[in-house]
């Protein structure tokens, strides 16, 4: 086989290794660093995506910057910044919320280190400030949510009032589960959300909320949908505190499927939680090391789900993760 000279070359310098190309990022053998600007610690799910994240990075010998956002947008510009002076060679951004990230983006490809983000997307103006987005269909999520309630609900009748605890104002899971569910739900006019209000992702203000549509509506809720099963279960806590049960008097639906859950379903408490994986580690080191080494990425590096219901989570329950 005749082999052209451009052939030729490409292939002599691949033999050769990247170290023959210096400026792709980051040379052959030098250990890669990656700052990683992280959310908070708001969830089970949360805490679970860190330590995939960590155990990622110690795995494929990183070394990981790691910054703690504590649910704030503008701690984690500050941490992004700091990782561009540090010359990091890539930086990982879990977006708190979907917009405000233009400037800062932009300053992080002047400097020429590519942005991963990772289980939130942004909206910005300039889409090639970052390289990918390794997360879920959160409409996806949002549309498997009611497609598990309408067929729950098909043989009863009469209207179903829902309550919605959404995610983080402004965050892409949190449009983007309420979209989904909206979607489905809108097919079929018996199903209503009569409340809908943020939960922030977290127990505490998950039961708080909870607490206050209780006392609007009481025993006409008929379902609780919440973007994460964190405040699902503080939801659960508000409705036994008057008395009814949850998974039989108010069938509780939650998204993220970790292990407080599964524990609510075994008892009895969740009727479903549709899963959403925080265990991002190895395809966001396999992604760094790529954007490192100047290659392109895909635009979004999907993860591939399921939905666990209430008769499935004693037996799969041993199988879990996180
Ligand atoms: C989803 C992630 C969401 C989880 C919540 O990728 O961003 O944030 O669903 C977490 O539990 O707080």
């Amino acid at each position: 086989m005749q082999m052209n000279k451009r052939t030729l070359v490409a292939t002599l310098l691949a033999a050769a290794g990247a170290s023959l190309l210096p400026g792709l990022g980051a040379a052959a053998g030098k250990r890669l660093v990656i700052g990683f600007a992280q959310t908070g610690a708001e969830s089970e799910w949360r805490t679970a995506n860190t330590e995939s994240v960590k155990s990622a990075a110690k795995a494929a010998g990183v070394e990981l910057k790691f910054s703690d956002g504590q649910q704030k947008q503008e701690n984690q510009i500050k941490a992004i910044r700091a990782f561009i002076a540090q010359k990091v060679d890539v930086i990982i951004l879990a977006p708190l919320v979907t917009t405000g990230w233009d400037t800062v983006l932009k300053e992080a490809k002047a400097a020429k280190i590519p942005v991963i983000l990772e289980s939130r997307n942004v909206e910005v103006k300039d889409p090639t400030t970052w390289a990918s987005f390794v997360g879920s269909d959160f409409v996806e999520e949002g549309r498997r949510a009611a497609r598990w309630l309408l067929d729950h609900t098909k043989d009863t009748q009469g209207d179903v009032n829902i309550v919605e605890l959404q995610g983080t104002v402004g965050s892409d899971p949190a449009n983007d589960r309420k979209k989904g569910f909206e979607e489905v739900i809108r097919t079929n006019p018996r199903y209503k959300v009569v409340r809908s209000q943020t939960g922030d992702f977290t127990r505490s203000k998950g039961k708080e909320v909870m607490e206050a549509f209780l006392k609007a509506e009481g025993k006409k809720i008929n379902v609780l949908y919440a973007h994460n099963d964190d405040m699902a279960i503080g939801a659960i806590q508000a409705i036994e505190e008057t008395g009814l049960k949850p998974g039989k008097d108010i069938l509780v639906i939650g998204v993220d499927a970790v292990k407080g859950a599964f524990e609510a379903m075994m008892a009895g408490k969740m009727n479903v939680s549709v899963e959403c994986s925080p265990l991002l580690g190895p395809q966001l080191m396999e992604a760094a090391k790529k954007a490192a080494a100047g290659e392109t990425l895909p635009r979004w590096i999907k993860t591939n789900e399921g939905v666990f219901p209430q008769e499935v989570a004693a037996k799969e329950f041993p199988n879990r993760k996180y």
